[in-house]
């Protein structure tokens, strides 16, 4: 049967999340504020303006709103340098030949991103028209964990959520899934992302008949 299968970009189908961890970790050192892998991870799938609002909590600082622009403008520059370095060989392992096994049984595919530079990236990698429906962070107004980014995604491919299958790295991402009442399949570490439905480390290590049953699964 045909399901709504939606990605994730940044930590799903390509490591751009290496390149935020830089970014916002300068940031954050120019405002005198510590920034780890531990925080990294709760940025994970959060906008941009509510990143720059969580690390200045985390901080216990405030900014004026001209700076608050600024430093976001500089920011959103730092990463495009680093993702302007990006080729096909960046995409994660597993995801494009998942890709293209997909698309060879006819299934909806669609991007879900809270990213607003999503399409560029795709377009980048070379895998933009893989896609039949992008959402990304200039279409929807609430973030993840919201489930708006996710509904849309399904609207515009014509499925019910309940036949939808998310892939996310994300904590943020993995409950937008599930409050959208979509099957939710963790990429990352386990132990971060309990709460979803299934993880893997990697679609590398996504058995074959696991993505053959998911084709007949739902919640
Ligand atoms: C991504 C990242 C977040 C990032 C957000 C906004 O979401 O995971 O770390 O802050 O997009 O990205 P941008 O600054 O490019 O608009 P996702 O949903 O693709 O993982
Ligand atoms: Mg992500």
């Amino acid at each position: 049967s045909k399901k709504a299968f939606i990605f994730d970009l940044d930590g799903v189908v390509v490591d751009t999340a290496k390149f935020h961890f830089v970014a916002w970790q300068k940031l954050a050192a120019e405002l005198g504020i510590a920034f780890a892998e531990a925080e990294n991870e709760q940025l994970k799938g959060v906008s941009r303006v509510r990143s720059l609002e969580k690390i200045l909590e985390w901080g216990n600082k405030s900014i004026d709103q001209e700076t608050f622009d600024r430093k976001l403008i500089q920011k959103n520059e730092e990463y495009l340098e680093m993702v302007e370095t990006l080729t096909q060989d960046d995409i994660l392992p597993g995801v494009h030949e998942f890709l293209l096994r997909l698309r060879e049984s006819e299934q909806p595919i669609a991007l879900g991103s809270a990213s607003k530079n999503a399409r560029p990236i795709l377009k980048k990698l070379g895998i933009h028209d893989l896609f039949d429906a992008i959402v990304d962070g200039t279409d929807v107004s609430k973030a993840k964990p919201d489930p708006e980014v996710f509904l849309n995604a399904c609207e515009l491919l014509n499925m019910p959520a309940a036949n939808a299958i998310v892939f996310e790295d994300s904590i943020a991402g993995i409950q937008a899934a599930n409050n959208a009442g979509m099957i939710s399949i963790g990429l990352g570490e386990a132990q971060n992302l309990s709460e979803a439905d299934e993880v893997f480390e990697s679609f590398l290590d996504m058995p074959q008949d696991y993505q053959q049953q998911l084709l007949n699964k739902t919640k």
